[in-house]
């Protein structure tokens, strides 16, 4: 007979949605909103229901797999992982643990997921990977300005009087965000979308501002300016609570109002009215992860949060400066789980530019990389080079419930799990701040396991099978360590499905701010030089860098996809799908396309070709295609971005790319 489980959404995403997943006969059959989920109350997305889907598919990799000659051939798990393990205790002989690098991601939330850390570094430390491609850059900047990344809970948007979404796109990623502006919109707030392009969180707002892709840090610049000349910054703030703010006037005083609009492309009477909605408080600010993903993306982040400070709207009620909150993952004791004081040997890598660093590795050289919950021949830029990167090693080892272009490079494949298959809490630190849990319910199909019980076996096997004896019970329990002092435990998780986790809702209203100053700090002292904001620009621009731009004069965004959560979901639609490629309406006019054209986009590092779309209302010169598509439907866009880090070193540079557009037959 069926019946109705909770659950809860692992995807990488920042909704973290409760679930209600009906299950007949060890079969998953339906997958909805759990309407008692105090934060996104019963509305899923399609990635969401595609989660039955996924565990069902028969695509699903049922056995492990070996590549012989060219070919794979199904082994026993006793095989894989006996030579698994017999290559990575000769590699630590005669190279040491480094030599083995632990490519990944974050493709799952569950908390457990970060035992593969545990399992790196009992075998010794291996090298892993730092920075994101994901939201880097924009987390570093506010590290730098307020000492950490913190944003507002969910509910107090409906204070705000104005409501500036900045370079998100709520409406096709953060779902219950966007049912809030709806909710806002109705109170009487004004919304503002600040994107070049026209998407549908566009279409709710009050005013859509377009601008050049990567100038946002100038145009809060020219309202700072603004907010300055007409003497409505907030004094108080800037002298009690801030400090650098004399570098920040320098800064102001260093470009016109003019010279802003023109690189901004966006129109001077728009930049003069935003002064006025900074000041009239309580103002929002919500900062999407497309506008950090630029070589100038820190220093952007960083001016943004500046004009929310200098306008007053730090610490307040319906304020702040939300990209992340780190709050979430700070209430959990991964450190527990990870046990990084037992590796010996450490290495680290750039997340962006691990293909270099692989190519270019000695001392020692790369001889295994083990992927695990990450695509990245899809995911990380410059996907020719990963590709070259990662055949070059002598052992690809890929954990995967699919054969993903990566999974279809490697000698070993071994088959995991979905996120129904196993027991897991799941939480995401850029929304809301509730943890769910997820019961394992169904078994995983054919020979399919999951991560930990891989790790569990591996480390049998390499001799420290002890530290991986504990039942996912104790383990759980130990990352909530120190929320279960403050009386919040597994057994209420588990009975309730969620809990809400102590956070501040209004962060930094006391105005004690993390920096090493205990300040707001426009110019950030322990940085150097470095430590100042700037008037950057994007490294592939006109201003940086004139012969490219000369011969790829248009910018390429590469979005998240509506339908899909990066390369997770492609290979699930019925219709298999197709790569599009949207331009702006002056592309279109001045090259003469229209719509189902087959066309190339190219630079000098790759190529894709698809079939054109026009974005109505798209900034001039601007191109998207979205991410995450498999070789087999056209592949990824990845072949043309940047494996650049951003100026904090921790960020991609994915949107800061610039191409050229032809038609093709
Ligand atoms: N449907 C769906 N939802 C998802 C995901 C998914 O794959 N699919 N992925 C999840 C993950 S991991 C993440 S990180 C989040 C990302 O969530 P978002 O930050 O909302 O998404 P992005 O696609 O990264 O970029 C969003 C917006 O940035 C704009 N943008 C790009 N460059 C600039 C710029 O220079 N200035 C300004 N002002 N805007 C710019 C784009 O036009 C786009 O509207 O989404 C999560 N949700
Ligand atoms: N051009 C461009 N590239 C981008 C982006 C962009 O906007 N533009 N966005 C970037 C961002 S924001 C992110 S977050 C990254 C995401 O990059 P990834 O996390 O690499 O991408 P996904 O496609 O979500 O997932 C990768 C794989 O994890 C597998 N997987 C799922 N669950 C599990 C599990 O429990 N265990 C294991 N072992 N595997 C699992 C999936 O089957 C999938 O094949 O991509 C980045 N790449
Ligand atoms: S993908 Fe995001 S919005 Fe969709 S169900 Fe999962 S957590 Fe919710
Ligand atoms: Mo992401």
């Amino acid at each position: 007979m069926a019946e109705v489980i909770k659950s809860a959404c692992p995807l990488n995403c920042w909704d973290s949605c409760g679930l209600l997943v009906t299950v007949d006969n060890n079969k998953v059959v339906k997958v909805e909103g759990d309407p008692s989920h105090p934060i996104t109350k019963g509305k899923i997305c399609g990635r969401g229901r595609m989660l039955e889907t996924r565990t069902n598919s028969p695509e699903r990799i049922l056995y492990p797999l070996k590549k012989v000659n060219g070919e794979f051939k199904q082994i026993s798990w006793e095989q894989a992982l006996d030579e698994i393990s017999h290559k990575m205790m000769e590699i630590k002989e005669q190279h040491g643990s480094t030599a083995v690098l632990h490519s990944h991601d974050y493709s799952n939330n569950g908390i457990l997921k970060n035992l593969d850390q545990r399992f790196f570094n009992m075998y010794g430390g291996v090298t892993e990977l730092y920075g994101s491609l994901c939201w880097g850059a924009g987390i570093e900047a506010q590290k730098w300005d307020f000492g950490d990344a913190y944003g507002h809970e969910p509910e107090d948007v409906l204070e705000s009087k104005n409501i500036i979404i900045w370079g998100r796109n709520v409406a096709r990623t953060n779902m219950h965000f966007y049912e809030k502006l709806l909710e806002a919109k109705k109170n009487g707030a004004k919304i503002y979308v600040i994107d070049p392009m026209f998407n549908a969180t566009a279409k709710i707002a009050d005013e859509y501002i377009s601008i050049k892709p990567g100038m946002d840090g100038l145009l809060a610049v020219g309202i700072i300016k603004e907010i300055l000349r007409l003497g409505m910054e907030d004094r108080n703030f800037i002298l009690h609570h801030s400090q650098g703010f004399e570098d920040l006037e320098n800064l102001v005083d260093g470009i016109s109002l003019e010279e802003i609009s023109e690189m901004t492309e966006v129109p001077i009477e728009i930049i003069r009215s935003f002064a006025n909605i900074y000041a009239d408080k309580p103002t929002s600010t919500f900062m999407g992860l497309g506008l950090q993903r630029y070589k100038n993306g820190g220093n952007t982040i960083r001016l943004i949060d500046a004009l929310v400070a200098v306008s007053g709207n730090i610490g307040i009620s319906g304020g702040g400066a939300n990209y992340a909150n780190l709050q979430v993952g700070q209430s959990f004791d991964v450190a527990n789980l990870t046990m990084s004081d037992r590796r010996s040997s450490h290495r680290q890598f750039s997340i962006m530019r691990q293909a270099e660093e692989v190519l270019a590795a000695v001392d020692p050289i790369i001889e295994m990389i083990i992927v695990t919950c990450g695509n990245p021949l899809t995911q990380v830029p410059d996907s020719t080079l990963v590709e070259k990167a990662f055949s070059s090693v002598s052992t690809l080892v890929v954990i995967d419930q699919f054969m993903t272009d990566t999974a279809a490079l490697a000698d070993y494949v071994l088959p995991t799990g979905t996120s129904f298959e196993e027991e897991d809490i799941y939480y995401s630190s850029m929304y809301h701040h509730y943890v769910n849990y997820g019961p394992k319910f169904v078994s995983a199909p054919g020979e399919a396991k999951s991560d930990l019980w891989i790790w569990t076996q591996l480390a049998q096997r390499l001799g420290f099978g002890d530290v991986f004896n504990s039942s996912r019970e104790q383990l759980l329990n130990l990352s909530l360590q120190s929320l279960a002092e403050k009386g919040k435990t597994l057994v209420e998780l588990k009975e309730r499905g969620t809990l809400e986790l102590p956070v501040k809702y209004v962060p930094w209203h006391d105005f004690k701010f993390k920096t090493a100053s205990g300040k707001y700090e426009f110019t950030t002292m322990d940085k150097g030089e470095e430590g100042k904001l700037t008037l950057a620009v994007p490294e592939e621009s006109k201003w940086n860098n004139p012969e490219l731009a000369e011969n790829y004069p248009y910018s390429l965004l590469t979005i998240h996809p509506l339908r899909s959560n990066h390369s997770q979901n492609y290979h699930l639609y019925s219709k298999a799908p197709q790569l599009k490629i949207e331009v702006s309406e002056d592309i279109a006019a001045s090259k003469n396309l229209k719509t189902g054209d087959y066309v190339r986009v190219w630079n000098d590092r790759g190529e894709v070709k698809g079939q054109l779309s026009i974005l109505p209302k798209a900034h001039p010169n601007t191109i998207n295609i979205d991410e995450g598509i498999w070789k087999k439907f056209g592949g990824s866009v990845n072949a043309l971005t940047s494996s650049r880090e951003s100026d904090n070193g921790l960020g991609s540079t994915l949107y800061d790319c610039l191409v050229n557009i032809e038609k093709i037959n």
